[in-house]
């Protein structure tokens, strides 16, 4: 009998192997048609081909477990994980005290956790905000103490500090953006529609009782408080308009085509908002340095300690990063205490934060409690050297170690179409009005921007006169009439060229990668051209009009038909048959 026919006893021989029971798991499934398609490709086992018969490889089932007893040993989470200063609600020193870092870890491998919600492979939520980060709360209540009330402080900062509009992706940590529409209204955006993008709760600090210690590899060890810092006749006083943008802006487009690494925090799927531009004020960080003596021989870096933990791999943190003195040295690092005119919001650092001009945000570390000085390389902590990798496309979940990503730093030349919106229908005059923004890092900023209104074959530039002023370390938000003649499903590219002439890759393929950071890709959005110019779509609009029909959904067909019987066959008697023989000849109709 040949493989795949039906036995005598009704059941399937299956080629190359597959059992009876691995096709019955696979038959009958409701969504089965939607599996085959691709639309619900995260229940779609893995194919193994690699033996000799076939295998499908099924997602690991979550079953919880927990050890009490191996829990209660580690002892009293309220002494063990007290918080370290006064007036400094929700930090845990976890970096100084490795001993409490075991603790903690024990606590964490006495039990297992949900596995990440799927939000690539499958559909993504429904529910707003679009992930809650269950796992992240249930580490904080399973690590305890001072822990266990972070995740709602948080959320009632959220709900205190930012804009009722904004987009929440996740609750907690809490990672949200403004709604297109509102990140680029102004080129300066007022601080409650700055984007948000924490890896632990919000520390809730104090400002009397703020400092922070300067140390490592340094002449002399400092403390230093708020008024150390304000005091002009110590420090001068530096004001930067800057642009803080998240290396995984965009990364909603990666995604769409191709899912990468789904950890809902860590790759939280935002979209064109998670980039912002405030006036900060501060001290150059160099200054800082400068008063303690400056660096001794292989202070090549400064690591960055924040006050919020941090938790990957059952392992707790403090957030901590760090940049190269190069970047110090030329006055690019600010420890900045107000925005736009205001205190730091508690949701953006308050007290006190680092802004790194022209580097990912990842480097901006918020409630700073400590500086150190390291070397001869960076932070080895895990944001710094575990996550914002750059790899290859040739790396992934199979093969991904550390070495094998770029550590980002400079971000690239990028840009956004904030208006119109994919996949929307636009009725216009001969040229489509867009909107969006262009950044560079590094200190470059957006010399050009263009549009392409076919795909990325003809651009237009934008007028200078409609972008925003030109800034070292700033974005520009942009306007442009885009020429479009044509109807029909189009599609609009938007790229920037920065002062040094970097452009954009033309394509998320080219630029896709495992860890779904940088989509720097050419921004592309299809639309739908209704152009009014013409005078057929004109006047078939006019009589939607008069006869109040709407013309959305694009999609549903009209009742009346734009051309009538008598329009037609006057039509169809004037010019050529259909066919280019004639048909009608008497002998050929009775030809047998
Ligand atoms: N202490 C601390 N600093 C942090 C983070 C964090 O989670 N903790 N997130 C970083 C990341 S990844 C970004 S993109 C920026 C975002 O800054 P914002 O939330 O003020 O917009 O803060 C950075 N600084
Ligand atoms: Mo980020």
């Amino acid at each position: 009998m040949a493989a795949g026919d039906t036995n005598s006893n009704g059941s399937v021989e299956l080629p190359l192997g597959r059992t009876r029971t691995e096709q019955e798991e696979q038959k009958n499934r409701p969504d089965e048609w939607k599996i085959e398609q691709g639309l619900h490709a995260a229940s779609l086992p893995i194919l193994d081909q690699s033996g000799d018969q076939i295998r499908y490889v099924k997602p690991m089932e979550y079953e919880p477990w927990k050890d009490e007893r191996a829990i209660r040993a580690v002892g009293n989470p309220e002494e063990l994980f007290k918080e370290e200063r006064e007036g400094w609600k929700g930090y845990i020193e976890w970096e100084a005290y490795p001993e409490k870092k075991a603790k903690a870890a024990k606590i964490m491998e006495s039990q297992n956790f949900p596995p990440p919600p799927e939000f690539q492979l499958g559909p993504i939520p429904g529910t707003n905000p679009v992930l809650e980060g269950v796992r992240w709360k249930q580490w904080h209540s399973a690590v305890g103490g001072p822990l266990t009330d972070i995740p709602a402080i948080s959320w009632d900062i959220v709900k205190k500090e930012k804009h009722e509009e904004m987009l929440h992706l996740l609750e907690f940590p809490y990672n949200g953006e403004a709604p297109k529409r509102l990140v680029t209204a102004k080129d300066i955006m007022p601080n409650s529609l700055h984007f948000v993008r924490n890896h632990g709760g919000i520390p809730v600090i104090d400002k009397d009782k703020y400092y922070f210690d300067l140390d490592g590899l340094v002449k002399e060890t400092k403390r230093f408080t708020l008024d150390d810092l304000m005091d002009e006749s110590k420090y001068p006083r530096m004001e930067q308009t800057v642009t803080i943008q998240c290396s995984g802006t965009r990364r909603i487009e990666q995604i769409n085509q191709y899912s990468g690494e789904g950890d809902e925090m860590i790759n939280a799927p935002w979209a064109e908002g998670a980039i912002g531009t405030a006036k900060y004020v501060g001290v150059s960080l160099k200054k800082v340095i400068k008063a303690c003596g400056g660096l001794v021989y292989q202070g090549n870096h400064l690591e960055f300690y924040g006050a919020d933990t941090y938790f990957k791999k059952n392992q707790v943190h403090n957030y901590l990063v760090s940049v190269p003195w190069s970047k110090v040295k030329a006055n690019e690092v600010m420890l900045a205490w107000e925005m736009n005119g205001e205190p730091l919001p508690r949701i953006h650092g308050y007290p006190l934060r680092i802004v790194v001009m022209g580097y990912i945000g990842a480097r901006s570390c918020k409630w700073l409690y400590r500086i150190k000085a390291i070397g001869p390389n960076p932070s080895p902590a895990p944001v710094q050297s575990q996550e914002y990798l750059y790899f290859n496309q040739q790396v992934g979940k199979h093969n991904q170690r550390m070495t094998d990503g770029i550590q980002i730093q400079e971000m690239p030349v990028s840009s956004a179409i904030m208006m119109p919106w994919t996949k929307q229908i636009v009725i216009h005059n001969g040229s489509i009005h867009c909107k969006g923004w262009a950044y560079s890092g590094g200190g470059r900023w957006p010399e050009r921007v263009e549009l392409s209104a076919d795909g990325g074959f003809s651009w237009y530039a934008c007028d200078i006169a409609d972008m925003s002023p030109k800034r070292k370390f700033a974005w520009r938000t942009w306007e442009i009439d885009l020429p479009c003649q044509v109807e029909g499903w189009i599609e609009i590219v938007c790229r920037c060229w920065d002062n040094s002439l970097n452009t954009q890759p033309l394509n998320v393929r080219a630029a896709w990668n495992w860890g779904l950071h940088v989509t720097s890709s050419a921004h592309r959005i299809s639309i739908y051209s209704v152009n009014k110019t013409r005078e057929r779509t004109k006047a078939r609009l006019e009589d939607f009009a008069k006869r109040g029909v709407s013309f959305a959904p694009l999609t549903v067909p009209t009742e009346r038909a734009i051309q009538d019987f008598d329009e037609y066959t006057s039509w169809v008697n004037k010019h050529d048959p259909r066919d280019a023989e004639n048909v009608y000849k008497e002998e050929d109709l009775f030809d047998d």
